[in-house]
């Protein structure tokens, strides 16, 4: 039984709530106590829209300050916008799709002064083959990192560099600013290292395991995690099956692309009502933590098919991929002059959609 017990600590920079259970003992900021505060009741005003990397790149431009191609679109930035870790571990300075980690961090100060919320996911490279999140050559890479394995010291560091991004991540006050991070994602398919076939679900909830207590002793407490599969579970027992456990996980959800729209919408629903009946017993926080259909090929897409596909459930938000500046007809989200963006701005102007003005996480 969870004893919940809120304790203003000796340290007065920062308030903290501490959450005293069993098992463990987990300590937040107040800030990211109102974040899940409002995360868990979020979807009673509406669904909030997400972008991932929203303001760093889009078609057409690179970098430009203030810009992002939702914005263009419909005047709003996304309520939420995601940003990837991938090649930190390496001690780049640039993330996996060439975006430097210092504009991450301003655009994530941005996002946390509009009171929007900031998702971070990890598509690490392969710590044993050198390769990247997609090297599934190697089936013994979860094992080889794990406590006792002969990798583990190695990605200790990578686990400690990723503790100290996230703890560099404060206002010019020095307040720390609330992450919703999402590592080990869409891990019941088998195209990352850490994916179905590449480790047992033991090994799998070691990695989460690991990767939680790493940071927490590294003084990380500004950090919500989401437990982000594909949609191939087909019940909650295979949904929960890898699950790391509830003192670990704060947001439930599903990564789902669209490629043919009924199998889309059949999986969407699928999921959610997955997602929608464990968030209940487990007082869980429910999101679609990646969407899309890759170049919007459908002008009515946004109220057409996405919008009254998540009415039924209590969805916090909805994020859709990147607009690659990189690659011609990899982009998600509408920019001006795009087939759907006339749409878009009807489904900005739905009663159900957040936007970054719509919402303030932190109050
Ligand atoms: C994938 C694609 C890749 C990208 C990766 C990580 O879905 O967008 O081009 O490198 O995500 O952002």
């Amino acid at each position: 039984m969870l004893l919940a017990v809120s304790i203003l600590t000796a340290c007065h920079s920062t308030k903290k709530e501490q959450i005293v259970n069993e098992e463990t003992v987990s300590v937040r900021t107040q800030e990211t106590e109102k974040l899940l505060a409002h995360l868990k009741q979020v979807s009673s005003k509406g669904i909030m829209f997400g972008h991932h990397d929203d303001t760093v790149y889009g078609i057409g431009w690179e970098g430009d300050e203030g810009r992002s191609d939702v914005k263009s679109v419909c005047g709003d930035f996304p309520a939420v916008i995601s940003f990837d870790l991938g090649e930190l571990e390496l001690g780049n300075t640039m993330n996996l799709d060439k975006v430097p980690f210092d504009k991450i961090k301003k655009e994530i100060v941005n996002q946390y002064q509009r009171g929007g919320l900031v998702s971070l996911s990890w598509h690490a490279r392969n710590p044993k083959t050198g390769g990247d999140s997609w090297d599934v050559s190697d089936t013994t890479v979860v094992k080889s990192i794990l406590p006792g394995g002969d990798l583990h010291p190695k990605f200790s560091v990578w686990l400690s560099d990723v503790a100290d991004f996230l703890n560099s991540l404060q206002t010019s006050e020095g307040v720390k600013i609330p992450i919703l991070f999402r590592p080990w994602h869409e891990h019941t398919g088998s195209w990352f290292w850490w994916g179905e076939k590449l480790c047992t679900p033991e090994e799998y909830k070691a990695l989460w395991h690991m990767t939680t207590d790493s940071l927490r002793a590294r003084g990380v407490d500004h950090v919500l995690y989401a437990y982000s599969p594909g949609t191939e579970p087909k019940d909650t027992a295979q949904y929960l099956k890898k699950y790391p456990g509830d003192e670990r996980i704060d947001v439930i959800g599903f990564d789902t692309y669209q490629f043919d729209r009924e199998v889309f919408l059949a999986g969407l629903d699928k999921s959610l009502s997955i997602v929608d009946s464990i968030a209940k017993t487990h007082q869980k926080v429910i999101a679609i933590t990646e969407a899309g259909y890759e170049g919007i090929p459908d002008a009515t897409w946004w109220t057409g098919t996405l919008l009254p596909a998540l009415e039924k459930y209590p969805v916090a938000y909805v994020l859709v991929w990147r607009n690659a500046r990189e690659r011609v007809t990899h982009y998600y989200a509408p920019y001006p002059g795009q087939i759907s963006a006339e749409n878009f701005i009807e489904f900005y102007n739905s009663p159900r959609t957040l936007f970054a003005a719509d919402v303030d996480l932190y109050q």
